[in-house]
């Protein structure tokens, strides 16, 4: 049975705890600890947690069992430390993506009293990371591993980010600038590492099967299944109900190179592209709708939709070849791809 939302969030007021008191032998001032602790809660908790989760639900269909009370914590564990991870990508790509909700808030940066603070929360954020796998895995015997992982991955989102940042100037709108390479490129890494690869690479080497083999199969089905998830937000970001999905669109705005442009640009014709070139990126709500109504002229609801089709097909045919033989299992990926198949959010 995977496990719920409700069971995942117990275990964190724990491991904010164990922070607070590393942060204790410190002296740290009681104004800074309520600080971090308000940080912590307000950016970590509150999403899907479909990250973390999978750590959970891979480790115990990696070790064939329901987890004993110890599993589920140090495995919870390893997912509310990706849960971190997220919460330091999301509370910098807000400032740099000038957003204005998260999960249904104001983003941390636009809280009372919070604004560029907010720069150092993420660092913190990412920071406690390390002061629990620490306290949690230094005596596993992956624990390098584990710590290699987490840096790797952190380095590949943030490759990701630059070029994503890079390809969306904020003052010089080039539409020949995108392509379909530049855009897989982008969310291989700023999405789909962390958000696909290493919570179950995490899993794989907790429950000691992460070989070699088992890592690379493993890599070549998360990553196209990360792919698909960056262009479900792509897509969600334009036609999602801002309620349902708890964050305001931005990537026309913000000039970016996503999945949808990059399929306009392929459809357009001549008279359409000249409305995309003239309010493509422009920081101006009448332009966006422009560039909103090209979208739903061609119809890029549908194109997405069999888009999904194809690609979940194509990556059910992966799952199926999966060799077992070094402990993994097809029902890892499986249960990932449960998790985020025509979502609305
Ligand atoms: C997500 O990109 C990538 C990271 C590393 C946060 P995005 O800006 O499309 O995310 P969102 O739509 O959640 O702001
Ligand atoms: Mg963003
Ligand atoms: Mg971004
Ligand atoms: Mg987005």
């Amino acid at each position: 049975m995977p496990t719920t939302l409700k069971e995942f969030e117990t275990v964190f007021p724990n491991l904010v705890n164990d922070v607070l008191d590393h942060c204790r032998q410190y002296g740290l001032p009681t104004n800074a600890l309520e600080w971090f602790e308000k940080n912590a809660k307000h950016n970590t908790v509150g999403g899907k947690c479909n990250r973390g989760m999978s750590v959970v639900d891979t480790t115990s269909i990696l070790l064939g069992h329901s987890l004993s009370q110890d599993e589920y914590f140090h495995a919870a564990s390893l997912g509310w430390m990706v849960e971190l991870l997220q919460a330091f990508f999301l509370v910098s790509d807000d400032i740099m993506d000038a957003s204005k909700t998260r999960r249904g808030n104001p983003c941390w940066y636009l809280m009372p009293d919070v604004g560029m603070i907010a720069i150092n929360d993420a660092f913190m954020l990412e920071g406690s990371i390390y002061v629990l796998l620490k306290k949690y895995f230094r005596s596993h015997k992956s624990y390098v591993d584990l710590l290699e992982l987490f840096h790797e991955t952190t380095f590949q989102t943030e490759l990701g980010q630059t070029c994503d940042l890079l390809t969306a100037p904020e003052d010089h709108v080039d539409l020949d600038n995108f392509s379909m390479e530049k855009y897989t490129f982008i969310v291989i890494f700023k999405t789909a590492f962390y958000s696909f690869y290493l919570p179950v690479a995490l899993a794989m080497h907790y429950c000691n099967v992460a070989t070699e083999k088992n890592l690379k199969q493993a890599k070549d089905i998360l990553i196209p299944m990360g792919e698909y998830f960056q262009i479900q937000d792509d897509y969600l970001d334009n036609f999602a109900d801002p309620e349902t999905l708890g964050k305001i669109g931005t990537d026309i705005q913000d000039n970016k190179c996503s999945w949808l442009i990059n399929q306009a640009l392929q459809r357009a014709s001549l008279e359409q592209r000249k409305v995309l070139e003239e309010n493509y990126g422009r920081k101006d709500s009448e332009c966006e709708k422009k560039v909103k109504v090209v979208f739903d002229e061609l119809d890029l609801k549908a194109v997405y939709q069999k888009y999904e089709e194809e690609r979940v097909a194509e990556l059910r045919k992966l799952i199926d070849q999966v060799d077992e033989s070094e402990g993994l299992k097809k029902q890892v990926f499986e249960e990932f791809l449960r998790k985020i198949y025509k979502r609305s959010k």
